[in-house]
């Protein structure tokens, strides 16, 4: 379908500790989005579904292992594998929520020793920007009241805390629109929040140029 606001979509990216609800928001904010009439559409990371998504998978279950550069490297790939798609949506004039996006893949492997935040942004620089990163904070302890952790690889609060205090270095970035909403608060008082930052932003974009991030 042809875009007849002249209007291109917004990028819109939730990123947060494990738990946080990002995949519970982002199912929220496209139901509301979509029953206002907007034009949006899903993305998640690592997307499971494409064969490095399959290689991914595999080690994120356990049932395989990979050099940490490279399983690195795959989930860049797997987000360059899908800008085409973002950019033809974006001009179309949807709107796209995405759960996660390079923000994890940063957080996660700098948050194993002896990688540096530089090396880990290279692989991304130059995928679209977003004109909104949504950073759903959770304590540890409040996101250990949502149940135990699951048994995919990463899954530990060590981990989990070395991996905030990346995407704490990341938030500095001024550069970037971040946001961080309180996720402690009840699903429906924090998508009302998250919908309403949405709102603003998809009105601000117009038909700015889709940037490129990091660069
Ligand atoms: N990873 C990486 O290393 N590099 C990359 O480039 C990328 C990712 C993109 C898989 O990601 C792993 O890949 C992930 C990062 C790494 N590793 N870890 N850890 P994933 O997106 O597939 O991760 P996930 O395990 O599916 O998501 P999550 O973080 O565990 O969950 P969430 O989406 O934030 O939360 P949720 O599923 O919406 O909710 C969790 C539970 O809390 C659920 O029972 C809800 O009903 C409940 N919930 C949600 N909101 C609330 C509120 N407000 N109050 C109370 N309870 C709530």
């Amino acid at each position: 379908r042809v875009n007849m606001s002249g209007r291109r979509g917004a990028l819109i990216v939730l990123e947060g500790v494990d738990r946080a609800g990002k995949t519970t928001q982002c199912r929220k904010l496209l139901d509301a989005l979509q029953r206002e009439g907007h034009r949006a559409e899903l993305l998640r990371f690592p997307d499971r579904g494409t064969a490095i998504g399959q290689l991914i998978n595999s080690y994120l279950e356990k049932k395989s292992n990979l050099e940490d550069h490279t399983v690195h490297l795959l989930f860049a790939a797997n987000r360059w594998e899908r800008v085409p798609l973002i950019k033809e949506k974006l001009q179309q004039g949807i709107t796209l929520i995405v759960d996660r996006y390079a923000f994890s893949g940063v957080a996660f492997t700098s948050a194993k020793p002896e990688f540096t935040l530089t090396w880990c942004k290279q692989p991304d620089v130059g995928i679209p920007k977003p004109d909104l990163i949504l950073f759903l904070q959770l304590s540890p302890s409040d996101a250990m009241k949502r149940g135990d952790f699951g048994n995919e690889r990463y899954e530990n609060r060590h981990f989990q805390e070395q991996v905030l205090r990346q995407f704490n270095e990341l938030m500095q970035d001024e550069n970037l629109n971040w946001k961080v909403m309180d996720a402690s608060q009840c699903i429906d008082d924090l998508h009302q929040e998250i919908k309403s930052h949405t709102e603003k932003v998809m009105e601000q974009v117009g038909d700015n140029p889709i940037r490129d991030l990091w660069r």
